[in-house]
């Protein structure tokens, strides 16, 4: 399987309960690593556009006002089959569901409030990779 690379948001309710080195790990022992990495808090603007696909869920205002309540980690994780790979490091959308071992499972409190965000095809990971990063600050 080829090198990919996905775009990963470590979100507000893990950043506030100090959990940023916990689910790094989890990244790193399925074999991922971080290769752009910035602690940031995003305006509701920039949530807004960074969700824009999801604008005509019920749920849209929540998951802006949400994911601007706190500092965020937004990251670029590499490897092989990565998109897929981090997707099943995270566990399903709500906690509920996920599997053992997971990241949402082990640390999500809800399906909005879930830990963490991952790209979900090549071509969303390579805007979402764009939408935070320049090429220079990425370095495999
Ligand atoms: P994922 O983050 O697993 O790719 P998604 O793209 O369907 O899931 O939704 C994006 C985020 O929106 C999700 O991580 C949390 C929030 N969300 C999704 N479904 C929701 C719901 N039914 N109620 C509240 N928030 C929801
Ligand atoms: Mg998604």
């Amino acid at each position: 399987m080829a090198i990919e690379r996905t775009l990963s948001i470590i979100k507000p309710d893990a950043t506030k309960r100090n959990l940023t080195g916990k689910i790094n790990a989890k990244f790193e022992e399925a074999g991922l690593r971080i290769v752009a990495q910035k602690r940031i808090q995003l305006t509701m603007d920039q949530a807004g556009k960074f969700y824009e696909v999801h604008k005509e869920r019920p749920f849209y205002g929540e998951l802006c006002e949400f994911m601007a309540s706190e500092p965020v980690v937004v990251q670029v994780l590499e490897g092989e089959g990565a998109i897929a790979k981090n997707r099943e490091v995270m566990g399903a959308t709500n906690p509920a569901e996920a599997d053992e071992g997971t990241i949402r499972k082990e640390y999500a409190l809800s399906v909005g409030e879930n830990s963490v965000h991952g790209s979900d095809a090549p071509e969303t990971a390579a805007e979402e990779i764009s939408f935070f990063f320049s090429g220079l600050e990425i370095v495999g």
